[in-house]
C-alpha cells in the first residue's frame, strides 16, 4: 500500500520567526523506525515533516494533490492535537476514501486514543503504544479489505470503531529485542533540513540517535510513551548507526537522544570502547542526556575519550523535598557531584530545571534558579511544570493544584512563560503570571552572567559555534518572541 506518515507543525502559535532559526529541527525517528519497518512489508511509504519543511496547509494541500496514497499516519504529541485533526480534516477533502491513523505519545497515554476516535470522526484508528508491528499488522487487514470486527479485535495495541462504540484491544507488549526493528530509515527524510537546538550541538551537520527505549524510573511528570523496562540496541548496531551518519550523512556530530544514556554501566562501555577501536572518537564528537545517578568519574573519563563533549542532566530542582515529592530518586549531593566530576573530565553539562512542581513556593523556585547557578552548568533550561496525560501528575493535578481554562491540548506546552495564554495548571497558591515571569528571569539570570559569557567567548573556536551563541542570544534578548529551545 502506499503510505504517508505525516509529522505536524509545531507551529501553533508559540513558534516564532526568530526561533524557527534557534529551536530544534529534530528527526521525527519515530516516522523512520516505522518507515524501516513498513517497506520490510513490501509497502511505499514516504514522510512529510511539515515542521522541518515549514509547510502551512495550503503547501501540504498542494502535496497531496501531486502525490497518490492510500493510508495517511499521523505523529501526536499532546501539543499537536488541534494540527493533526486540521491536517485530517484536508487529508479527508483530497482522499475521501483513505484511512487516517493516529499514534504517538498523546494515543498512547491512558485513556485518550478512546476520546480521540469518539470527538473526531475524521480519524479512523489510533495506535496506542510501540508501533512498528501494530502498523504493519493494520495495513494488513485494511489492504486485504477485512476491517471487521473480527479481524481487527485481534490486532493487540489499537482503537477501532464498532457500530456506535469505540473499542480498545488488548496491550501489546513492547518487543524486548530492540535490534528486531530495522535501522530508522533516513533516506525518508530531507536530512539537510535537520538540526538540535543550540544548546545540544557544537558543529553541524549533528544528528540524533536512539539507543534505548522504556526507563525503569518512577518520576511523576513523565510521560511514559513505552512500558517501565528498560530495552537497548546491541552496542554493534549502535556502532553502524553511528557509520552510516557519518559516512552517508556527512555527520560530524551525534546526539544519543536516549533519556537515560548510562542506565547499564557495562553496555556505555562497551559502547565507547568500541568507539574508540573503530575510531571514530576522532571523526565525531557526541553528547548524551542521563541522571545524575548514573555517571562515576571512572565512566566520565573513558566517555571523553570516546568523543563526548556534553551531557544533560534532570535536575529538575533545588530542593530534596520537591525531588523527594516528584519520585526523582537523587539526592542534592549526587547532583552535585556529577556536575563537579564532568567539569573534572572536561564534558560540558547542561541542566534541566522544572519551575512549578506541585507544592513548590516561590522560595523553592528561587532555590531552584540559584541551584542552577551553583552547579556551574554550562546551559541551563528551566521549564514550566506541565501534567501530561499518561502521567503520575496528571492524576494528581486537580489535588495539587488548579487546572485553568477549558482543556486546550494545544497549551500543554513547557515553555508557557513566552506565550500569551494562562499556564494550563499551576500548583496549589502559585499564579500563572508569576510562574510565567519567573522562566522569563531564570533564563536571563542565568545566561546573562559575566562567567557565563565569558566562558562561552573564550570557548569560540569555530564559525558555527559564534553563530549558534548569537541566535541563542538573539532568542533570550527577543522577549518571548524567539522560539525556545526544547
Ligand atoms: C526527540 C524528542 C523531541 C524532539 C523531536 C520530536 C520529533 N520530531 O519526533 C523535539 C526536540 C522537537 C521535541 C520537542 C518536544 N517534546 Co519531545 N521528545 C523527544 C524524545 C526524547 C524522543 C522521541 C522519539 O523519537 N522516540 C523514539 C520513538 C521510536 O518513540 P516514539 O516517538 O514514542 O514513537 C513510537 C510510538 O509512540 C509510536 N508512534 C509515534 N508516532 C507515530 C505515528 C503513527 C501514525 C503511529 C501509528 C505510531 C506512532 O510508534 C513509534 C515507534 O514505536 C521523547 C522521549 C522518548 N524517549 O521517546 C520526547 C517526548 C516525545 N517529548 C515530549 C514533549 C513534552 C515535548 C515538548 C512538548 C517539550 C516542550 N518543549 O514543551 C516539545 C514539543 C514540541 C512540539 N511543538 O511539538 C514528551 C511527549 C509527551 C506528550 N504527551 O506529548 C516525550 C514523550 C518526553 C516525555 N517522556 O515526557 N521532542
Amino acid at each position: 500500500m502506499r503510505v504517508l506518515l505525516v509529522m505536524p507543525s509545531m507551529d501553533n502559535g508559540y513558534w516564532q520567526k526568530l526561533g524557527k532559526k534557534v529551536g530544534p529541527k529534530s528527526e521525527p525517528l519515530s516516522l523512520a523506525y516505522m518507515g524501516a519497518m513498513l517497506k520490510r512489508h513490501g509497502h511505499e511509504v514516504k514522510i512529510l515533516d511539515c515542521e522541518a519543511l515549514d509547510y502551512s496547509f495550503n503547501d501540504v494541500e498542494n502535496y497531496l494533490n501531486q502525490n497518490e496514497f492510500d493510508v495517511f499516519g499521523i505523529a501526536m504529541l499532546t501539543i499537536m492535537y488541534s494540527q493533526t485533526i486540521t491536517l485530517s480534516n484536508i487529508i479527508k477533502k483530497i482522499y475521501p476514501q483513505a484511512k487516517i491513523i493516529v499514534g504517538g505519545p498523546h494515543p498512547s497515554a491512558h485513556g485518550n486514543a478512546k476520546e480521540i476516535l469518539e470527538k473526531e470522526n475524521v480519524i479512523d484508528y489510533a495506535v496506542i503504544g510501540e508501533a512498528e508491528k501494530t502498523f504493519a499488522e493494520l495495513l494488513d487487514v485494511i489492504e486485504e479489505e477485512k476491517e471487521t470486527y473480527e479481524e481487527l479485535s485481534k490486532i493487540e495495541g489499537i482503537a477501532f470503531r464498532n457500530k456506535n462504540n469505540v473499542l480498545i484491544t488488548k496491550p501489546r507488549a513492547t518487543v524486548k529485542e530492540l535490534d528486531e526493528f530495522p535501522i530508522p530509515d533516513r533516506s525518508l527524510l530531507d536530512m539537510k533540513l535537520y538540526r538540535p537546538s543550540v544548546s545540544y550541538y557544537r558543529k553541524l551537520p549533528a544528528y540524533i540517535i536512539l539507543t534505548s527505549r522504556g526507563c525503569g524510573y518512577r518520576c511523576t511528570f513523565c510521560s511514559k510513551v513505552f512500558d517501565k523496562e528498560f530495552r537497548f540496541h546491541s552496542p554493534d548496531r549502535v556502532i553502524e548507526e553511528m557509520k552510516i551518519l557519518i559516512e552517508d550523512y556527512g555527520a560530524k556530530e551525534i546526539v544519543f537522544r536516549d533519556d537515560t544514556f548510562t542506565m547499564r554501566f557495562d553496555w556505555t562501555k562497551e559502547v565507547c570502547e568500541k568507539i574508540i577501536e573503530e575510531g571514530l572518537n576522532n571523526k565525531i564528537k557526541w553528547s548524551c542526556m542521563t541522571r545524575v545517578s548514573l555517571v562515576t568519574p571512572e565512566l566520565l573519563k573513558l566517555m571523553k575519550e570516546a568523543g563526548c563533549w556534553g551531557i544533560h542532566f534532570g535536575v529538575e530542582s533545588g530542593s530534596q523535598r520537591l525531588l523527594d515529592m516528584i519520585k526523582k530518586d537523587v539526592t542534592i549531593k549526587q547532583i552535585k557531584n556529577a556536575f563537579k566530576w564532568c567539569r573534572e573530565a572536561g564534558i560540558e553539562t547542561r541542566a534541566f530545571m522544572m519551575l512549578g512542581l506541585p507544592t513548590e513556593t516561590r522560595d523553592e523556585s528561587l532555590k531552584t534558579i540559584q541551584f542552577a547557578k551553583e552547579l556551574d552548568a554550562d546551559w541551563a533550561q528551566f521549564t514550566i511544570t506541565t501534567p501530561y496525560p499518561g502521567t503520575e501528575l496528571y492524576d494528581q493535578a486537580m489535588e495539587l493544584g488548579e487546572l485553568h481554562g477549558p482543556k486546550d491540548w494545544d497549551n500543554y506546552q513547557t515553555w508557557s512563560g513566552f506565550s500569551d495564554h494562562e499556564l494550563v495548571w499551576t500548583p496549589k497558591g502559585r499564579k500563572s503570571d508569576e510562574l510565567k515571569e519567573l522562566q522569563r528571569r531564570a533564563l536571563f539570570e542565568f545566561y546573562f552572567r559575566p562567567k557565563v559569557i565569558l566562558r562561552k567567548i573564550t570557548n569560540i573556536s569555530n564559525i558555527a559555534l559564534l553563530k549558534k551563541y548569537v541566535l541563542g542570544a538573539m532568542a533570550l534578548a527577543s522577549g518571548g518572541n524567539g522560539r525556545p529551545v526544547e
